[in-house]
């Protein structure tokens, strides 16, 4: 036995942001390191990311977790006691083939990854370094180009528009401290406009973004640019605008259905109608601008959306395969990536290196169900990813993330990414 041997597996039940019950998991190792760690959780989950395994039931509106608990503790523990911490890699792997069912569907994806991360951490720990480190992959860590959510929509906002997200991506920011900074004025300059829209600034989404039952989604997109503007920003040139259609939520027959707008329009309409939000508003990137499995749609829409950063979120849903038929089929020039879509730890590493060796921007990204944990910063820094998607500048499961981006930076040792990280890449 060596001083990082895992000794114990502890999993229990705990909440996330929107009050739900999520897999935690506790591992120590024989030195007494310890790493801890809570499975976010999805609202607008795509069919292709991994198994959350829920008991149902009347109990928490079926939403408990004791079932993933059990078999953290009745089959995951057994398999990882005695391992080293440092032997992450294949411990996934293992827990995988245990599993036996694709995206870990008799085990649960939730009780695989809370395991996966404890490891990770525990590691980190036993280490005595940051967690960052233990992922570096390059020459120095790079502090990600944050997204960061103004307007919500769809299922993080009780559908008052469609659309799920409009953000701000700091471009001309020459730091990450600066990044914050800006997208704080642009948010508090935009809710002041949601307030005159009907809106009530002071109640969040799920997110920490603003909401209001707006007449059309384009109204969004006016406020967040006026709100650039308001803030005293140049649109597009230090402010720009990402949006996040999650368009699996609003497919109806093949048609995107828009029901602020009373209206479904086919693929082509409907990229075409982003073709002129582009040409109009300073939009950088668009993420799942159609359904998860309409692959000849993006295509389509890479042609239409030349120079724009197009993310596949629920299209990849962090699985490496999806990404090679995305890559082979140019339907995307960049990932979002989230680990509880995976799985593991390691499945979403393998995607954020197949995605750079493709010349394919990275995202990581948290879930609109978060805990407190910062542990996503420090993937993004270690893996390199270029940009990180977290939510609104405020509700501590999003600060978490950009406080621990903001003590990196202020360590000295990183480099800010800038707009370098933004497909289409050099
Ligand atoms: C997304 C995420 C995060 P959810 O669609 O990108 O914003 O939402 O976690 O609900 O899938
Ligand atoms: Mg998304």
């Amino acid at each position: 036995m060596t001083a990082d041997s895992i000794v114990r597996v502890l999993a229990w039940e705990a909440l996330d942001s929107r009050g739900r019950p999520t897999v935690a998991c506790r591992v120590e190792t024989a030195g007494g390191a310890v790493g801890r760690a809570i499975a976010p959780s999805g609202a607008s989950r795509g069919a292709h990311e991994a198994v959350e395994r829920r008991d149902g039931g009347t109990r928490y509106g079926g939403y408990g977790v004791r079932g993933a608990v059990a078999a953290v503790q009745g089959e995951l523990a057994p398999l990882v006691v005695g391992r080293r911490a440092a032997d992450r890699v294949a411990i996934d792997d293992d827990i995988e083939a245990l599993d036996g069912e694709p995206g870990f569907a008799r085990l649960g994806g939730n009780a695989a990854l809370a395991v996966s991360l404890a490891v990770t951490l525990a590691h980190a720990a036993a280490e005595r370094e940051p967690l960052w480190r233990t992922l570096d992959d390059g020459p120095r860590p790079l502090i990600p180009m944050p997204m960061v959510n103004i307007l919500s929509g769809g299922a993080h906002a009780g559908g008052a528009i469609d659309l799920q997200d409009f953000l701000a991506v700091p471009v001309g920011a020459s730091s990450f401290a600066e990044a914050i900074e800006w997208v704080s004025r642009v948010r508090a300059a935009c809710a002041a406009a949601v307030d005159a829209a009907g809106g009530w600034s002071a109640l969040v989404a799920d997110e920490g973004g603003l909401s209001a039952r707006l007449d059309s989604n384009e109204d969004a997109l006016r406020i967040l640019t006026s709100g650039i503007e308001d803030a005293g920003l140049v649109p597009g040139e230090q402010l720009a605008v990402a949006i996040d259609v999650a368009a699996s939520q609003l497919v109806e027959d093949g048609r995107i259905r828009l029901a602020t707008e009373s209206m479904g329009l086919d693929s082509a309409a409907w990229v075409a109608r982003v073709a002129e939000w582009v040409g109009r508003y300073p939009i950088v990137s668009v993420e799942d601008v159609l359904g998860e499995d309409d692959w000849d749609g993006w295509a389509v829409a890479a042609r239409a959306l030349p120079g724009i950063q197009l993310v596949g979120d629920d299209l990849f849903a962090t699985d490496a395969g999806r990404l090679a038929r995305g890559i082979r089929e140019g339907a995307a020039n960049a990932v979002l990536v989230k680990v509880n879509q995976a799985g593991s730890v390691t499945r979403a590493e393998r995607v954020v290196r197949a995605a750079r060796a493709a010349g394919l921007a990275q995202i990581v990204s948290a879930r609109s169900g978060d805990t407190e944990d910062d542990w996503l910063a420090d993937l993004a820094v270690g893996w390199r990813a270029g940009q990180i998607k977290v939510g609104s500048t405020m509700r501590s499961e999003r600060t978490a993330k950009w406080n621990r981006l903001l003590e990196l930076e202020a360590s000295g040792e990183t480099a800010f990414a800038g707009r370098r990280g933004i497909a289409p890449l050099g």
